[in-house]
């Protein structure tokens, strides 16, 4: 560092919601404490974020529960929101020495998307549904998905069955291009905002293959000592955020190109939580 160090490092993944609800916890931590803040975003995909919280270079930030359980435990995927939070606050607590506070409230699972007409015109209602057509079919999603035991990978053992070709994508990019019909199918986060302005449909997961992903503040429990006032401080995000609020804040970035930072800001504001 050159200057001050600052109190805490936040951080977040490279997507809008991760920037935002990292967003809304600096805020809250500013607004309420002395804390100074380092907002150190965009730090890249979950196995990063994690890396760099056990290490200590990094204080809190939001993952998912699901997220957790199958990428970074490498636990079989459950289907119980609460047994999810349990098993994976466990864990933490025990091999990290990082406590998962209460959920937020969204539950932003990655759910397989293709274009409205398309599954009009071909009756898809199910994942399942893709099965006769698949292999003529053109995937399209992030080199995360692409890699994660709850994603692709996962994906092709639980529903047997793999699709034409799959090509990565950043994931701002997916919701074009499966809109346009550059690509068939995709792998959205089911509170992108994008999933209604392309017209996209997320098909049922009706073999259960997805685990909940409730959004959560990961803190290190060596902050939380030195702190212990950030547990009230963020425990106003506690349930505070539905799926349909999340898609509206997404949009605000994704759609309309507006600042994380001030569309954060402005659900605070809007909450009364920040002046
Ligand atoms: N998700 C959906 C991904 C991205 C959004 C929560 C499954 C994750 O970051 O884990």
């Amino acid at each position: 560092y050159v200057g001050t160090r600052p109190d805490l490092v936040v951080s977040s993944k490279s997507f809008s919601e991760s920037m935002i609800l990292a967003h809304m916890m600096s805020d809250l931590i500013e607004e309420n404490t002395d804390l100074t803040v380092d907002r150190r975003f965009c730090l890249g995909g979950t196995m990063i974020c994690h890396g760099a919280l056990v290490s200590g270079e990094v204080d809190l930030y939001p993952e998912y529960t699901g997220t957790a359980l199958t990428a970074v435990l490498h636990q079989p995927a459950i289907g119980d929101p609460d047994e999810v939070f349990d098993k994976v606050a466990k864990a933490y607590h025990e091999q990290f020495a990082v406590e998962v506070l209460p959920p937020l409230g969204i539950n932003n699972t990655y759910a397989i998307a293709v274009r409205r007409s398309m599954a009009k015109a071909r009756r898809w209602e199910d994942i399942s549904d893709l099965r006769d057509s698949a292999d003529e079919l053109l995937a399209g999603w992030t080199s995360e998905f692409a890699e994660r035991p709850d994603g692709y990978p996962g994906l092709i053992k639980h529903y047997g069955f793999e699709f034409g070709e799959a090509i990565d994508f950043e994931a701002s990019l997916m919701y074009e291009a499966a809109g346009k019909g550059r690509v068939d199918v995709i792998a959205a986060y089911s509170t992108d905002g994008r999933i209604d302005a392309y017209d996209l449909v997320l098909l049922e997961d009706d073999r259960q293959f997805f685990p909940p992903y409730y959004a959560v503040p990961m803190v290190r429990e060596a902050t939380l000592e030195q702190y212990p006032e950030l547990r009230e401080v963020l425990g106003q995000l506690t349930g505070r955020l539905d799926n349909q609020t999340m898609q509206r804040l997404n949009y605000e970035v994704d759609g309309h190109h507006r600042s994380p930072r001030e569309v954060a800001r402005e659900f605070l504001l809007k909450e009364g939580l920040v002046q």
